[in-house]
């Protein structure tokens, strides 16, 4: 009775062990992935986004960790008003989303669903003087990367904050990428923390090494 009894529990415990694998791994499958009370977008008008899980991922350095409450994103050079606006601020400007693909020139891609501040919206907060013609992204990992200013504004390029709905996480550049649209990957910026505005030309980290300073997507990879 007593073997019987041990016997009945054992077999208990391991259904319940059975149940609790297959309903876990059935939801994982069928539900949209969380990440804290974030909701991951698996579509957006209509189009089909890669899962955050899928996506690529590149860092000269390896993922640097940003302090949220301390993080400042300095804005200045060719500017009326210098800043250095706290995470919080950038999230009180009105915000924009697009579907746009980031292609890294070693041949790996995948689209998601962007959000964040339009970089024009940045420069209406400081001014910028007449002459200015480039704008230098300066990121914490020590990278950095330029883009012509006419560029930035003819495309409504944005900083964003969230990925598929999701805040940035760190390996992804939290807080801030720069959505480079129809640019090659290293032009997307991680980790930005200073904006700087020039009127001279700039290379960048990649672009200091042979990489094309244009970066079209389909053009050359080399200069
Ligand atoms: N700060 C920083 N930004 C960066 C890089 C980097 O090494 N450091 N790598 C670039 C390259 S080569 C690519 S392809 C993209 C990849 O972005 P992801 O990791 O968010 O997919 O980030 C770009 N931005
Ligand atoms: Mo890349």
């Amino acid at each position: 009775m007593g073997h019987l009894g041990v016997k009945q529990i054992g077999l208990a415990i391991i259904c319940l062990i059975v149940i609790t694998a297959v309903s876990g791994c059935l939801s994982a499958t069928k539900q949209p992935s969380v990440y804290g009370n974030e909701t991951e977008a698996t579509e957006y008008q209509g189009i089909e986004l890669t899962p955050i899980s899928n996506q690529g991922n590149n860092a000269i350095k390896g993922t640097h960790y940003i302090d949220r409450d301390t993080y400042r994103l300095q804005i200045d050079g060719l500017v009326e008003t210098p800043v250095n606006l706290t995470y919080d601020q950038i999230l009180e400007y009105p915000s924009t989303s697009k579907v746009l693909d980031l292609n890294c020139v070693e041949g790996w891609g995948f689209t998601a669903k962007w959000t964040g501040v339009q970089v024009e919206t940045l420069f209406n907060v400081t001014g910028v003087n007449e002459n200015a013609t480039t704008v230098i992204f300066y990121s914490a990992d020590g990278y950095s990367t330029s883009h012509d200013l006419d560029y930035l504004l003819d495309n409504n390029i944005m900083v964003a904050y969230k990925i598929n709905d999701v805040t940035l996480p760190p390996d992804r550049g939290f807080p801030l990428q720069l959505v480079a649209e129809d640019k090659y990957g290293y032009k997307w910026g991680k980790w930005i923390t200073h904006i700087q505005i020039t009127n001279t030309g700039y290379k960048g980290y990649w672009e200091t090494r042979g990489y094309s300073n244009k970066a079209d997507v389909g053009g050359p990879a080399f200069e």
